[in-house]
């Protein structure tokens, strides 16, 4: 695990993103854990959410033209990652981001921010059925850039319809690459390093066994 996954997973741990327990997902399947991006909710946690999704983007090596961040989530997470690049990785991408609702006034058209074009990366939290980021692929194709990728905090290797984990049957089907800070394995290796959330390592382990691809 690389030295920004880890202090990845220590922020989320401290600022209660990342929860042990018991929580029933959108599948219906019970978690032992569960990733509530949401509760980065300081500027100085979002500030180091964008650095890490920066770097997660710039290791993946892929070709990014433009930024894409799907309502409501996705907005502030492609505002940091749009500022981690520019400030850290002298990557100065435009970007942008759609409303839930049409206006029909003003400056109307759904996209606001500068419009995507090329290699687009679209920049989402936690992708389990997909829904959001089949919607952000429609917006993009309409525009005529190419969803290239999708950067997510988390990649919890979830098993889809068959053995593959879903977001690589989604990845395939949609011709994307999946991007996350991090993954489970990751989240194994820190759980099992940290004494405090040490004793639910078996627990994480035994769900991958049964869910996780
Ligand atoms: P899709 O938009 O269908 O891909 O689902 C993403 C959703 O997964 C989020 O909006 C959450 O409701 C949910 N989720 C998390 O946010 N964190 C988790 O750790 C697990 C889930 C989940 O329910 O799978």
């Amino acid at each position: 695990m690389e030295d920004y996954q880890r202090e990845f997973f220590d922020l989320a741990l401290e600022c209660g993103v990342l929860r042990f327990g018991e929580f029933t997902l959108k599948s219906g399947r019970v978690s032992p854990y569960f990733f509530n991006s949401g509760l980065f909710d300081r500027g100085s946690h979002l500030a180091a959410l964008g650095r890490f999704y920066a770097r997660a983007i710039v290791e993946s090596g892929i070709r990014v033209d433009s930024l894409f961040g799907p309502a409501y989530k996705g907005i502030p997470l492609v505002s940091t990652t749009a500022v981690a690049l520019a400030d850290h990785h002298d990557l100065d991408l435009p970007w942008a981001f759609n409303r839930k609702e049409a206006k029909d006034h003003g400056e109307g058209g759904q996209l606001v921010g500068a419009r995507p074009v090329g290699e687009t990366v679209i920049i989402d939290d936690v992708v389990s059925a997909g829904t959001s980021v089949r919607e952000s692929v429609e917006i993009l194709r309409a525009v005529g850039a190419r969803p290239a990728g999708v950067a997510i905090a988390l990649d919890r290797r979830e098993r889809g319809q068959g053995e593959r984990a879903a977001v690589d049957e989604l990845a395939d089907e949609l011709d994307l690459k999946i991007i996350p800070i991090a993954g489970l394995d990751e989240l194994l290796e820190f759980v099992a390093a940290r004494p405090e959330v040490a004793p639910w390592h078996q627990a994480v382990a035994d769900y991958r066994e049964r869910y996780g691809a």
